[in-house]
């Protein structure tokens, strides 16, 4: 297999969905999954804070085939040394976790140079910490919270005045994150982003496929 970058394999990703087990019920995992890539989500993430490392490992094995049986790329949520042993194709980590160095390290040392290089992704709440990803190597960057949003209760909404700025800054891929629904999605677009993070939206959707789909066609328009 050719060795692909990992910015190339996110090259065509607009539409980031995060298995949130704050609206995901353990049960109801593999279901959602397949909801979403039913609905063309390009990417998807893990994301189970307040539940053990052992719980995340077992969740990730359950979900990681159907999501990667679909060709989707799958995230970790923290936990850049689960990577390996899930066989994940990457990790995400926030401001406040691991630098980008030491997430790649755990993330690549035990299958290194048997797999594609994993994926590293970093939350950013500013332009500033925006570039400052970029020029430290991670892969893409979350930018937001755009809006308030419960599902990061507490952090400062940062609206959408700098997203044209952001785009111009920093040349690997962003996607905006919070508060993002199909109601604002086209105001998120005209303010200049191109990539979205959608979590409650499409956990909460009646029909997660069909929300995706609309989410999808959508960004392709924009
Ligand atoms: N990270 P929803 S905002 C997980 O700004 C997360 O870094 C954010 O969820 C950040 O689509 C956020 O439900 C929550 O608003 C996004």
């Amino acid at each position: 297999m050719t060795e692909q970058p990992a910015t190339n394999r996110l090259a065509h990703a607009r539409l980031y969905g995060i298995l949130d087990l704050g609206y995901v019920a353990p049960a109801e995992l593999e279901r959602v999954a397949e909801q979403m890539c039913a609905g063309g989500v390009d990417l998807i993430q893990l994301r189970a804070k307040n539940f053990s490392e052992h719980d995340i490992e077992s969740f990730a094995n359950r979900v990681a085939p159907i999501v990667q049986g679909a060709g989707v790329p799958f995230i970790l949520n923290d936990h850049p040394e689960l990577v390996p042993s899930v066989g994940a194709d990457g990790a995400h980590v926030g401001q406040d976790d691991l630098d980008i160095a030491d997430a790649r390290w755990r993330a690549g040392r035990a299958l290194a140079g048997e797999v594609p290089p994993p994926i590293i992704g970093k939350s950013t709440h500013s332009i500033a910490q925006a570039v400052a990803a970029a020029e430290t190597g991670a892969d893409y960057i979350g930018f937001g919270p755009l809006f308030p949003t419960p599902t990061k209760a507490g952090r400062p909404a940062i609206g959408l005045a700098e997203i044209a700025r952001v785009h111009e800054l920093v040349n690997i891929p962003i996607f905006c994150i919070g508060g993002i629904k199909l109601e604002n999605l086209d105001a998120v677009l005209a303010a200049g982003a191109r990539r979205v993070v959608i979590v409650s939206g499409i956990l909460q959707a009646p029909d997660i496929a069909a929300y995706c789909r609309e989410v999808k066609a959508r960004l392709a328009r924009g």
